[in-house]
């Protein structure tokens, strides 16, 4: 099609990048099809001059402010979506009752109690899009129909799911308020702490979650009486090893740079750069961040929750050891028999450390001299570190939810932020369990989204032509179906002890190399790739078996539960506990004891992800899709194929299309008939006692939505908006009425 266009016209092109850009029009040699267009890139503003028209197509001008509503955009394609995005001052949009948030980088005056003000109560929709709308919506249909609702939030890493879900924290604090009850204020201080533990710098986000969170938050009469958090797979190898221009947990460099120096003194503690632990990614500053006052905020959040000066002192203890641990070496040593072994070669380190831990320094120097190579007494110097660490942190998580999680469970609103999808340069295992926790989090956005609504249309008879989207089962399968899925083999390999990294590759390649999801390396590398929703990524074998296996040796676990600090001791009380778990079984008509496979972390993880699944399917989902505006963390620059790419693979184009051409608003048939019978001109108010279906059906449904008096159904999926397609005779009317309906979407 030839096309006609004049200066200062606005257009979509392909620059030959693969990929579509917003630019206007400069000039236009119709004969020659020729076209100069100019395009801001980056904040920069360039010139193209095109000779293939093909890829060129008018773009909608959306005005200074864009649209709230994405499923109000005439011309949903790919292109106008990002427009949006672009034009919207603070980033976010709606789809429906999905949130579209994008990260500006920058904080916005726009979180104070007078925004909570003016979003509390109202019905979504009715004002410009904001977190505070998705807090507000969630919180009226609990408090309205006494349910449970859930807040799902994804995105990639620092696409800003843990500022969201701050900020619906604090949403509901806020409208809170007027009870002034420590509980909330607990609640509201647990996060910096956990995120001092939990979070740390890695090149995709300053301050990124290395571990899962779902915050439970229960209500009784619209009052919050108390909150559970339950963690998933916090990053242990963060611990020991970080990447370069990477940080350990900001606890560790919090510490270094608050703690007073006779404080420092008591726990034998310098600086951050003096730490192999902490120094390896090249920096310990992080611009912008204030590590000394982050400290404070952490000893008053410890304070509000309750710990007390021992449990603070033993914190402390514990990651000062971790450090020391850290930097204690070794040294090669014959051993009696002609075996070779470790001596220690940091004594004062060693020292400093069972101090601390107040260990018994002769039960110590018993497991000084063991045959081990240097790389193996490395190894167990590291898994000790991380064995401390980790149970530390499940302990902080276990410690608060003993202050928070009480009172009345009545309903809940449960906000959900993981660790976001991510592709590094190297990616190991604990790639592979975040990216497969960011495709189960997908798949149960597409159930809801796509599924299950088009089920319903099924289900409701109503003449449709189905919405294709990208359904990412096949991938959860090839990670986690029994028996063969990914984790599956690095289970059974990790349960066999002669298996290596390497017959885990091979058992790997074995089963799926025909999977065109599933890649195997070019060259003989120690890799496999995975075709994942947000992209391709190829996952290092090296370490996977030992990660999975995450044992500590017993020796190891006594000796730290013969410590005399009692919170350390109990810490790993459990943790012998847990790797103690017998089962009896009857084995020829005998009960015998026997040890179950011990679970492997993915094993673990596994099943807490379908728990969490289980839990989330019995709630009502409010989305919010974070979208990282640029991967550089700049303030306020858009790139755009960075943000088109996020919108395509997150499914958001089929979301618009299936909330344009669906019937997103549904209401309850009794709620419907209630509300709307006023409009049907000569109905009299239901009288005490009558039946709501015998007496609504008679008017309501039968007159005005369908000529199917047989379809009974409980819930009315009303047409859309402006289509004639479904309405019945009384065209005006219903549409007035759909109107009306419109603005009442499913709160
Ligand atoms: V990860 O998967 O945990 O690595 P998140 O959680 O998605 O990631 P995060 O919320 O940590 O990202 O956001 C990253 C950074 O973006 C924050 O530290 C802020 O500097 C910035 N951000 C995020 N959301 C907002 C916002 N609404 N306003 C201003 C924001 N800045
Ligand atoms: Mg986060």
């Amino acid at each position: 099609m030839l096309l006609l266009l004049l200066q200062g016209d606005l257009v979509w092109f392909d620059p030959g990048l693969g990929y579509v850009l917003p630019g206007e029009v400069m000039e236009f040699h119709r004969a020659g099809q020729v076209i100069t267009v100019q395009a801001v890139i980056g904040g920069k503003s360039q010139v193209f001059t095109l000779t293939n028209l093909s890829s060129v197509r008018r773009r909608q001008d959306l005005g200074p402010t864009g649209v709230e509503d994405m499923i109000c955009l005439s011309n949903y394609t790919k292109i106008s979506i990002s427009s949006k995005v672009w034009s919207s001052a603070v980033g976010n949009t709606y789809t429906g009752s999905i949130l579209v948030a994008v990260n500006p980088y920058r904080m916005f005056d726009i979180y104070g109690l007078d925004t909570v003000k003016k979003y509390e109560g109202q019905i979504l929709g009715t004002l410009p899009p904001h977190i505070f709308a998705i807090g507000s919506a969630a919180y009226s249909r609990m408090s309205k129909d006494s349910t449970n609702q859930c807040v799902v939030i994804s995105g990639e890493s620092g696409a800003g799911k843990t500022e969201s879900t701050k900020l619906i924290m604090q949403y509901l604090a806020a409208v809170n308020k007027s009870q002034s009850n420590l509980i909330t204020e607990q609640i509201l201080e647990a996060s910096p702490l956990l995120e001092s533990f939990g979070n740390a710098k890695t090149i995709k986000n300053d301050n990124s979650s290395r571990f899962g969170k779902y915050l439970e938050v229960y209500f009784k009469d619209g009052v919050i009486t108390g909150a559970r958090i339950t963690e998933y797979l916090l990053e242990k190898s963060r611990i020991v090893t970080q990447a370069h221009e990477e940080r350990n947990y900001h606890v560790f460099y919090e510490l270094l740079a608050g703690l007073p120096e006779e404080s420092k003194a008591k726990y034998g503690l310098t600086s951050a750069d003096k730490y192999f632990y902490l120094n390896q990614g090249g920096s310990c500053q992080l611009e912008g961040k204030y590590d000394g006052e982050d400290l404070q905020a952490l000893l008053s959040a410890m304070q509000v929750l309750g710990f007390s000066t021992q449990e603070q002192d033993t914190i402390f203890r514990i990651l000062a050891a971790v450090l020391h641990l850290g930097n204690v070496y070794f040294h090669r040593k014959q051993l009696r028999h002609g075996q070779e072994g470790v001596e220690i070669g940091s004594e004062a380190e060693i020292k400093w450390a069972s101090h601390l831990l107040q260990i018994d320094d002769e039960a110590r120097n018993e497991r000084v001299f063991t045959p081990l190579n240097i790389d193996q007494a490395l190894d167990a110097r590291d898994a000790v570190a991380k064995a401390l660490y980790s149970s530390l942190f499940s302990w902080l998580v276990r410690r608060i939810n003993q202050i928070i999680h009480k009172g009345s469970r009545k309903t809940h609103i449960s906000i959900l932020d993981i660790f976001g999808f991510e592709i590094f340069k190297e990616n190991s295992f604990e790639q592979l369990c975040i990216n497969y926790a960011n495709e189960k989090l997908q798949f149960h956005f597409n159930k809801h989204i796509f599924k299950l609504e088009q089920q319903e249309y099924a289900k409701e008879k109503i003449d449709w032509q189905n919405i294709e989207f990208q359904d990412n089962l096949p991938l959860i399968e090839l990670v986690a179906r029994k028996p063969v899925g990914i984790l599956h083999l690095l289970d059974d390999e990790s349960n066999f002890p002669k298996a290596t990294d390497h017959s885990f590759l091979e058992k790997c390649h074995y089963n799926h190399a025909l999977n065109e999801l599933y890649s195997r390396p070019r060259m003989s590398s120690m890799e496999f790739g995975i075709k994942h929703y947000a992209g391709q990524v190829w996952y290092s074998v090296e370490g996977f078996l030992d990660k999975n296996r995450d044992t500590l040796r017993n020796d190891v676990v006594e000796l730290l539960i013969s410590s005399k600090l009692s919170m350390l001791s109990e810490m790993f009380l459990d943790v012998r506990l847990s790797s103690e778990n017998k089962t009896l079984t009857k084995a020829n008509g005998r009960f015998v004891t026997m040890k179950p496979r011990t679970p492997t972390v993915a094993a673990r993880f596994n099943d807490s992800l379908t728990h969490l699944m289980e839990g989330m399917a019995k709630c009502n989902p409010w989305f919010i899709r974070c979208i990282k505006p640029n991967n550089e963390k700049a303030p306020l620059k858009l790139d755009m194929p960075c943000v088109l790419e996020q919108l395509r693979y997150s499914g958001m184009l089929e979301t618009i299309k299936i909330r344009q051409q669906g019937f997103p608003v549904r209401l309850r048939f009794n709620h419907f008939a209630d509300r709307y019978r006023c409009l049907v001109p000569g109905q009299v108010p239901r009288a005490d006692g009558e039946s709501p279906r015998a007496f609504d059906s008679s008017f309501l449904w039968s007159t005005f939505l369908s000529d199917d008096s047989s379809t009974s159904v409980n819930h009315v999926s009303l047409v859309k908006v402006g289509t004639t397609q479904h309405i019945h005779p009384q065209e005006h009317f219903i549409k007035h009425l759909l109107q009306l309906i419109a603005f009442i979407p499913d709160v």
